[in-house]
């Protein structure tokens, strides 16, 4: 007899979940994107296990079609160079408000860590990797969602461009707002996981994180970076100190 579908998957989910949980008790990181020295935290490594056990990690998130775009409220930091912004940087804004003033000629984004050959790529340079278009619907943790398009480079181009070394587990993210974000290989591989300069058929506007913000279309919105300063690929799992989600009280992983 045929062991029915539904029970395979049950079965997989209760696999996923013991691993994972015993994963945490011997306080090994290997596998997981570790959140410790915090039982509260158990949840987000079980939903990590489930989504990682469970679900096929290239799986498309749904694309749209034009007469779906709605209305897109720019949130959390709007503008890098505001002094007055929530997470205003005195180091990187003013940095910021030259680098806007000159149309973002001048500015790079740094690729390193993990990698064979480290680089700054420009605005240009991002542009002459194949590009890809893509209509999505953003969904923040705050509870509101709205569909956008958003044209930019799959990450996963611009990580072969520099040679992401075997080893490397994860992809790291730092902002002109001083904020960061991580994501692991699955994400940052995945075909729908793009470096977006454009945004509606228009150049990436200040408000939504020009000139390149991430999106991560399998995750919750605050994990969609915006602002790109600088990209650091890692062995090992990095928390991102009070820069990166957890110490601000969310999780690490927020796929959905
Ligand atoms: N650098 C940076 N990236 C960020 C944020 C931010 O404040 N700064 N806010 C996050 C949150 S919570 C959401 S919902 C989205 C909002 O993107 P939007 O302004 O284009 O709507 O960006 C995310 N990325
Ligand atoms: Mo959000």
């Amino acid at each position: 007899m045929k062991t029915s579908p539904l029970i395979t998957r049950r079965k997989a989910l209760v696999t996923g979940l013991a691993g994972g949980g015993g994963l945490l008790l011997s306080g090994c990181g290997k596998e997981l994107p570790p959140t410790y020295g915090n039982i509260l935290r158990m949840g987000d490594v079980l939903t990590y296990t489930a989504h990682r056990t469970l679900l096929p990690g290239q799986s498309l998130a749904r694309e749209y079609s034009h007469r779906d775009i709605s209305s897109f409220p720019a949130t959390g930091t709007t503008n890098p160079a505001e002094p007055e912004a929530r997470f205003y940087s005195a180091m990187h804004g003013p940095t910021y408000e030259r680098l806007r003033e000159g149309g973002f000629a001048d500015w790079r984004l740094t690729i390193e860590g993990r990698v064979a050959r480290p680089g700054a790529y420009s605005l240009a340079d991002l542009k002459r990797f194949p590009p890809r278009t893509q209509i999505t619907r953003h969904t923040c943790e705050e509870g509101w969602s709205a569909i956008g398009e958003w044209a930019g480079v799959a990450l996963s181009r611009v990580l072969e461009a520099v040679g992401v070394l075997p080893s490397a587990r994860f992809v790291n993210f730092y902002t002109f707002d001083e904020m960061a974000g991580g994501i692991d290989m699955v994400d940052a591989l995945h075909p729908q996981t793009i470096l977006a300069y454009g945004m509606n058929g228009h150049d990436l506007p200040i408000p939504h994180g020009a000139p390149v913000r991430l999106r991560v279309e399998k995750q919750l919105g605050y994990n969609s970076v915006k602002y790109l300063q600088r990209i650091v690929v890692t062995d090992e799992f990095d928390d991102l100190g009070n820069l990166g989600a957890i110490q601000a009280g969310w999780s690490w992983y927020a796929g959905i």
